[in-house]
């Protein structure tokens, strides 16, 4: 049984929705950033973290990663060519599309022009994201973890007033946020 720590409106409900693809037990502290629970599993207070066999593991990525890797399932295994293809899309997704809506969210108050800036730069990814989907899922034919991790931005960037999508992208979220386990982890 694994236990997750964060409110389900962040960065947690990447690590909910691989739980629920995964079909494993878990139940849910929905504590909220810098909180005294988020802080006792995580010396930066962020959100989220999961608790596995006592050890707290912090960072959706690194954590979604870990469980694709244990239960061998929703990744390429590791050590092979398919498996740095697919760490090369997830840091593409955390370097263009996710510091992009993390920046904005922290600063745009603060710095004039910010929020037009990110608008553009989070358009041109997904310029490029479109480009680069070419299968049902953004390594192929199966999904994996940069899938949930892409569709996961998107619906925080359609929240805080991005740009839209193109319709091939558009198709892409509809299929990913109508698959039973994202149902499920929105509804824990
Ligand atoms: N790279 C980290 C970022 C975690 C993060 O910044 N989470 C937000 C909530 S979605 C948070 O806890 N913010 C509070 C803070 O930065 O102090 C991850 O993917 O888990």
């Amino acid at each position: 049984m694994y236990t997750v720590i964060g409110a389900t409106k962040t960065r947690t409900l990447r690590v909910m929705w691989l739980l629920e693809e995964l079909g494993a037990d878990y139940d849910q502290e929905p504590a909220g950033p810098q909180s005294e629970i988020a802080l006792k599993h995580n010396v930066l207070g962020k959100i989220p973290a999961l608790i596995d066999d006592g050890h707290s593991l912090t960072d959706s990525v690194a954590i979604m990663t870990y469980l694709a890797d244990k239960h061998g399932r929703f990744t390429a295994p590791a050590g092979t060519p398919q498996r740095a293809h697919q760490d090369a899309m997830t840091l593409w997704l955390i370097d263009e599309v996710d510091a992009t809506l993390w920046t904005n969210a922290r600063h745009k108050d603060a710095v004039p022009g910010l929020e037009a800036r990110m608008h553009d730069h989070f358009a041109q990814s997904m310029q490029i994201l479109s480009n680069r989907l070419q299968s049902s899922f953004l390594m192929g034919d199966e999904m994996t973890v940069p899938d949930i991790l892409a569709a996961h931005c998107m619906g925080w960037a359609a929240s805080a007033g991005f740009p839209p999508l193109d319709d091939k992208l558009k198709d892409y979220l509809k299929r990913m946020r109508a698959r039973p386990a994202f149902r499920a982890a929105l509804n824990h």
